[in-house]
């Protein structure tokens, strides 16, 4: 089955229902399956064919959701870019990807073909809302979504409709998401938790979706106050921020909701308890990947345990490895590896990289974890040096790259410093070349401009030399948080 059939169970059986709300507008699936219609055609106008990518970088709007849809309509591949990427990390996606187009609106920080969406939708208002008539299997590739994986550049996990599709049947059933729902959404969705949670959640299911361009923590409380989700899904530093809600507040929203969902990065115990006890509601969290959309979750019915992710979702298998290799007994720490209809093609044209993920067909999350006697997982850190700050994946390695470029820098280490809002920051620290001194207003300067904000080291410290161990490697876990 592909998405699109999937999903017809709103587009075209809940036709005349009532489907988003955005910016004050509301849109029935009718209108939604239309506007993706034309766009498709004005996109097939534009002579974009079944196999090839689209880049979107936008931020939450409807006209995301349509491109999406009308992507997928035309058997096209849709690649999701952060907004919050600059040229560099623009560039290589675009360079990797290979797409007829970049979606845009307005400037983009990248030399590369580049279409407006506004124009787009204006061509295809004057064509006709048919859709594209194109054969699509389940194993098709619906979606590119860049990522470093454990180790090395960010690469194109490729997301299959079935991928997807076995994703939204989970979440659907384990979460019992029904057409009577209501998900507020304030996740980006050029990331696998808005999109392949939230948008396919929406989808499949039929219930009412209040889309937001962003969170932002002094309107949260006002958007859930009036719309009165029953659902609600976000990353840890979400619910940091509601915690700065009224108890009063707090309370009528968690009356209004049936569930909050948490993940993308580790939940603390102790901030669900504090939410429990304000909102009146235990956040159920789940751990994902991109590479893997979502491989465990706390039970709807029955213990939510706090800081555990809980048990496989259906037809997830899991096993996780010591350092020997050897399967872990309940209680031992070890790595994860996931199989499963959930599990990605592999990576967008690295054949070495997609070998190199899997073992005997089992993908390598290289996160750590260890199983209870009683079938509930709790993760216990990485094994690269990820650092994940507000659920935004930052790989040390590329500031580190970044940095290295600047002439008066002979040696760097990024580590994630601990941050109670976002989790963790980016620290820096410098070696300069001889004679050389490092100014951190002028690094902290060059790196705002090179990289996504949330990339941007909190500090640059000088330091004469970085700990290494014998065979010259960077001891990162010696440097001070
Ligand atoms: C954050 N910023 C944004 C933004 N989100 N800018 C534009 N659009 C957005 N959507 C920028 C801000 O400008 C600011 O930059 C900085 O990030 C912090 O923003 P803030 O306003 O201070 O917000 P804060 O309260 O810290 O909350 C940040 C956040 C954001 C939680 C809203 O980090 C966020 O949306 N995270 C979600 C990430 C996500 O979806 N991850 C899922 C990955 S999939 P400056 O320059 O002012 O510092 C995955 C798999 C799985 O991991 O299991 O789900
Ligand atoms: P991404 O590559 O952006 O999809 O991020 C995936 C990573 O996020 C995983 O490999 C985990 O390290 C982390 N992650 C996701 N959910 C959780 C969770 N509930 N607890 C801890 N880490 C999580």
């Amino acid at each position: 089955m592909n998405l699109i059939q999937l999903f017809d169970v709103s587009l075209r059986l809940r036709a005349a229902q009532p489907a988003l709300e955005w910016q004050g507008e509301i849109y029935t699936f009718g209108e939604i399956d239309a506007r993706s219609n034309r766009l498709a055609q004005a996109l097939a106008a534009r002579g974009v064919r079944q196999g090839d990518r689209i880049a979107v970088y936008l931020a939450n709007r409807i006209e995301f959701i349509d491109l999406f849809l009308a992507t997928l309509k035309l058997g096209a591949i849709f690649v999701a870019v952060n907004i919050l990427y600059r040229e560099r990390e623009l560039g290589h996606i675009l360079s990797d990807s290979e797409p007829k187009a970049l979606i845009a609106a307005g400037a983009v920080p990248a030399a590369f073909p580049t279409w407006q969406i506004d124009e787009l939708t204006a061509e295809g208002a004057a064509l006709p809302a048919d859709r594209p008539v194109v054969i699509i299997d389940g194993d098709d590739a619906a979606s590119l979504i860049y990522t470093s994986g454990t180790t090395g550049v960010s690469k194109g996990a490729i997301l299959t409709h079935n991928n997807f599709a076995a994703n939204t049947a989970n979440i659907l059933t384990a979460w019992q998401i029904t057409a009577a729902d209501r998900l507020l959404l304030a996740l980006p969705l050029f990331h696998v938790h808005g999109l392949g949670n939230g948008i396919h959640a929406w989808l499949a299911s039929g219930l009412k979706l209040r889309l937001l361009e962003r969170f932002e923590s002094g309107k949260i409380g006002a958007e859930l106050l009036e719309f009165k989700p029953t659902l609600f899904f976000g990353v840890p530093t979400m619910y940091v921020r509601l915690m700065e809600l009224e108890p009063e507040i707090a309370r009528e929203i968690g009356q209004a909701a049936r569930l909050f969902v948490c993940g993308s990065a580790p939940l603390p115990a102790q901030l669900m308890q504090e939410f429990e006890e304000r909102f009146g509601s235990t956040i159920l969290e789940r751990y994902g990947m991109t590479e893997t959309l979502m491989n465990i979750s706390n039970p709807y019915a029955g213990e939510r345990r706090p800081g555990s992710v809980g048990l496989p979702l259906p037809g997830v298998s899991l096993k996780i490895l010591s350092g020997e290799g050897l399967p872990a007994a309940p209680g031992e720490t070890g790595e994860l590896y996931v199989k499963g209809p959930n599990v990605c093609a592999g990576y967008w044209r690295r054949e070495e990289a997609s070998a190199a993920a899997f073992t005997d067909g089992w993908f390598r999350t290289g996160d750590l974890g260890m199983r209870e006697a009683d079938g509930y997982y709790t993760l216990q850190g990485r094994r690269s040096d990820l650092i994940i700050s507000g659920g935004f994946n930052i790989y040390p390695r590329e500031i580190e790259e970044f940095l290295l470029e600047q002439p008066e820098v002979a040696e760097a280490a990024v580590v994630g410093m601990p941050d109670r809002a976002r989790g963790e920051l980016p620290f820096a620290y410098l070696v300069a070349q001889p004679g050389a001194t490092i100014d951190p207003a002028v690094m902290e300067a060059r790196c705002r401009a090179a990289l996504a904000s949330f990339k941007l080291p909190r500090g640059f410290l000088q330091v004469p030399a970085l700990p290494r161990n014998a065979l010259g490697k960077v001891q990162k876990h010696l440097l001070p948080r």
